[in-house]
């Protein structure tokens, strides 16, 4: 049977028998779910042999624990990865249904924030593309991110459920739980130490397959959901407590029941942290299982099982490994430190301050007593062999997450070079010199199934057109694009397909959202999470300055640009909520202004999330990456426009420094102060003030905002932006701001030439090879896990 015969006869067969329906009853719905069966079934095949190809090996395994997995939508990623597109678009076609919109009915899985959430995203993919044996373990959040609307330009937020909707990726395991305790108190007799929790729930697993490239390989994503162990109180029901009776199972289920929505900044929240210890306890339950049933001798933990821990929100798992090998398999406290060190590692994402968890130590003792016993007696182990006692984790009634998971990981890593610099000179300063061969570099990288193949069709069959399809497991083949570049004809199919990419945004931005657009226009992108490091205020007073200059001189040859938005705030970051509320203020007026109407408009999507940006990174012409210079510790956005052919206007900051390295300077419009000059910037006085006087734009464009122009009738609505930027303005937003508008402007006139533009793109894909997570996850592989591919 051909490969299309073989898939029309598996979604009738769904279709009929999961589904009860004939072709001519199903609905949307069920057509998408049919398919996801038929392919399911597919990657079903590959994930079994791969789980016992990795048994019979006895090879290593990896754990990836992450708090958060922003995995987005599944069903063209399974599609794309086992080659069954125009199979899949084939068979749709012949029973009348579009694919897109098929596709598009799946929900958009968003369990995680932003970057370090798609990060374990891309990780896992990878890490099935290679081939090596691994588990992601998680929370299976009921709610994930909020979704976001704009009411009079001001976010508003609704809850998400993406459970709602018929969902075809997982793998309830009922056999699969595990008790889970929280406070009660901690016993001792004699030499045995034993925990009594008070509280009890159960986690219960559900798996999804990851599949890699051609299918050759899949592991799993393991999430974990709470329950109760007695789900219902037969005695409350007895005596006619009908609603007590179901609460000890609505109690057990808070645990799982949203995403914390806040990205970078810890709210140091007891249902957080019990979040933090029901995913880890249950993951190391798991994996312990699993080791036990094929090897049994605990001294070998760490030459079979890597567990890495996606920033310090799993950091529990340093004393929970130690508590179970010591307190209840009765190793000695030396020896289960040892082998707990031998098996973890640590992975930072950030040096600002407020995300550095700590945790008040009396929520932390009442809900973890006797971990908060095992991390004192890890601190003062630590500082017997290191005399000095720096850097304790254990200071000012807090338990520091980050220095207990520098102390307890065999490696630590950053995840861009200028970020894993930084941390060796700033907060973990005392602990490298203390341990100087711990921190490693690992910097990020993004799929370049779901970042290029997937979403960039056009370009992706552009590529392998002229260079095969080797690219799309070794990325770094794009640099065999090089020469057709030179090549006038090639270069022309390159514009053209970026074209084609801004003409389809236009068209779903006209039908979706009503915004129409000139896709002739430069489409100048910046879509992020809101934060002030961030900095969509620097590119919003440049947007406005820039507004002002055109209605002065309407006739001059203006490059015409329309600026994206797109990003959530934390619901409680009022800032980033108002600067939100600024760049939409700032869109009605100047989208309505006639005058300029020909060369400048703004629009802000809404819920900006995984597929969102699926859609916008292929129509990029401009990459925003405007971060002060220190404070984005890689950005993973700046890789994915980068290899879709969107040039980058930033700073030195994070991934951007390598960026620029690999594509060439003259390829990237650099502005800014570098995080060193930064530094020195800050102890300026009246640095802000300064930078006002001294460039009459800004001025202006402060102005206009101070006195109402964009906020008609309450000119004090931006106030607190205003009194912010002038005074304080701890992200240097004015202090850079001149140098952000001479950069804008090469922009300006570099694209007017367009062959150049072209050919600037055409070689940001092609040098951005090495931005792929299958290099991230080598170099992982080699540097810190030891282990090996089975492929
Ligand atoms: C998050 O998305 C990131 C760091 C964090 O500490 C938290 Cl809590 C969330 C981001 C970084 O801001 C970004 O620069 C990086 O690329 C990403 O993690 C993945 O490493």
């Amino acid at each position: 049977m051909s490969p299309t015969a073989s898939l029309r006869e598996s979604i009738i067969q769904h279709l009929r028998y999961s589904f009860g329906k004939d072709p001519e009853h199903a609905i949307l719905e069920d057509w998408r779910m049919a398919l996801s069966y038929a392919v399911r079934d597919r990657i079903t095949d590959a994930w079994i042999g791969a789980t016992g190809k990795t048994y019979d090996s006895g090879a290593k395994r990896v754990y990836y624990l992450s708090m958060e997995f922003l995995i987005g939508r599944l069903l063209e990623d399974g599609i794309v990865n086992l080659e069954l597109v125009d199979e899949a678009k084939a068979v749709l076609e012949e029973f009348g249904k579009d694919y897109g919109t098929v596709l598009s009915d799946e929900p958009d899985a968003a369990l995680g924030n932003g970057g370090l959430g798609r990060l374990a995203a891309c990780f896992l993919e990878s890490l099935s593309t290679i081939g090596c044996p691994a588990h992601g373990y998680g929370i299976r959040y009921e709610h994930g991110l909020f979704r976001q609307s704009f009411v009079d330009g001001r976010q508003v937020e609704q809850p998400e459920h993406w459970l709602e909707q018929r969902h075809a990726w997982e793998f309830e395991r009922p056999e699969v739980r595990y008790r889970i305790g929280f406070g009660g108190h901690v016993d001792r007799r004699g030499e045995t130490v034993r925990w009594y929790p008070a509280e009890v729930v159960e986690a219960e697993a559900f798996d999804t397959p990851v599949i890699g490239w051609k299918g050759r390989w899949a592991n799993t994503l393991r999430l974990w959901s709470g329950r109760a162990i007695h789900p219902f109180d037969l005695d409350r029901f007895n005596h006619g407590d009908f609603a007590g009776a179901a609460q000890p199972e609505a109690l057990a289920r808070t645990i799982s029941r949203v995403l914390y929505p806040d990205d970078t900044t810890e709210q140091g929240k007891e249902l957080r942290l019990k979040q933090e210890y029901f995913l880890t306890a249950a993951a190391l339950r798991d994996i312990l299982r699993r080791f036990n049933n094929q090897f049994g001798d605990l001294r070998k933990l760490p030459a079979k099982v890597a567990i890495q821990l996606n920033d310090t929100h799993p950091a529990i798992a340093g004393p929970e490994l130690i508590r179970v090998l010591h307190d209840e398999r009765g190793l000695s406290f030396e020896e289960s430190m040892e082998i707990a060190r031998g098996c973890l590692s640590y992975t930072n994402h950030t040096l600002l301050p407020e995300a550095l968890e700590t945790w008040d130590e009396t929520l932390f003792g009442r809900l973890l007593p006797r971990h908060i016993e095992l991390i004192d007696q890890i601190d003062s182990t630590h500082a017997k062999q290191n005399p000095s006692r720096m850097n304790s984790m254990r200071a000012d009634h807090q338990v520091k997450m980050g220095q207990l998971s520098f102390v307890m990981a065999h490696h630590v890593n950053g995840v861009s070079a200028l970020h894993t610099e930084l941390m060796k000179t700033t907060v973990f300063e005392e602990l490298h010199t203390l341990h100087p061969d711990r921190i490693v570099n690992e910097t990020n990288g993004v799929t370049p199934r779901r970042w290029l193949l997937a979403c960039n069709p056009r370009l992706a069959g552009l590529i392998t057109e002229s260079i095969g399809e080797g690219w799309v497991d070794d990325l770094e083949q794009l640099k065999g694009l090089e020469p057709f570049i030179e090549d006038t004809g090639w270069l022309d199919r390159y514009a053209q397909v970026k074209r084609d990419n801004k003409a389809e945004l236009s068209n779903w931005m006209g039908t979706t959202h009503g915004l129409h657009v000139d896709p002739e226009m430069l489409f100048d992108v910046q879509i992020k999470r809101l934060h002030e490091y961030k900095r969509q205020h620097l590119n919003i007073l440049e947007t406005i300055a820039h507004w002002a200059e055109i209605r002065d001189n309407p006739t001059a040859d203006w490059t015409p640009r329309l600026k994206l938005f797109g990003g959530k705030a934390a619901p409680g970051y009022f800032f980033a909520k108002d600067i939100i509320r600024l760049i939409n203020d700032a869109a009605a007026v100047i989208n309505a202004d006639p005058v300029t109407a020909p060369y400048l408009k703004i629009a802000f999507l809404p819920n900006y999330n995984v597929s969102l940006a699926e859609r916008m990174i292929p129509a990029a012409d401009l990459s925003e990456q405007i971060s002060t210079a220190g404070k984005e510790a890689s950005g993973t956005g700046n890789m994915k426009f980068a290899l879709n052919g969107a040039p980058t206007v930033g700073t030195l900051d994070g991934a951007n420094v390598e960026i620029r390295e690999h594509v060439g300077a003259e390829n990237f419009f650099l502005f800014g102060m570098t995080a060193e000059e930064v530094m020195e910037r800050r102890k300026v006085e009246g640095h802000a003030w300064k930078a006002v006087q001294a460039d009459p734009r800004l001025k202006r464009a402060l102005d206009l905002i101070r006195d109402g122009r964009f906020s008609p009738g309450e000119p004090e609505r931006y106030h607190g932006i205003t009194a912010n930027l002038e005074g304080a303005d701890y992200f240097l937003v004015c202090s850079d701001f001149t140098d952000y508008w001479r950069a804008q402007r090469e922009v300006d006139t570099a694209f007017k030439d367009t062959r150049a533009w072209a050919k600037m793109a055409a070689l940001n894909t092609a040098r951005s090879g090495w931005f792929s997570s299958d290099r991230t996850i080598r170099g992982y592989m080699a540097d810190i896990w030891g282990a090996q591919s089975l492929l």
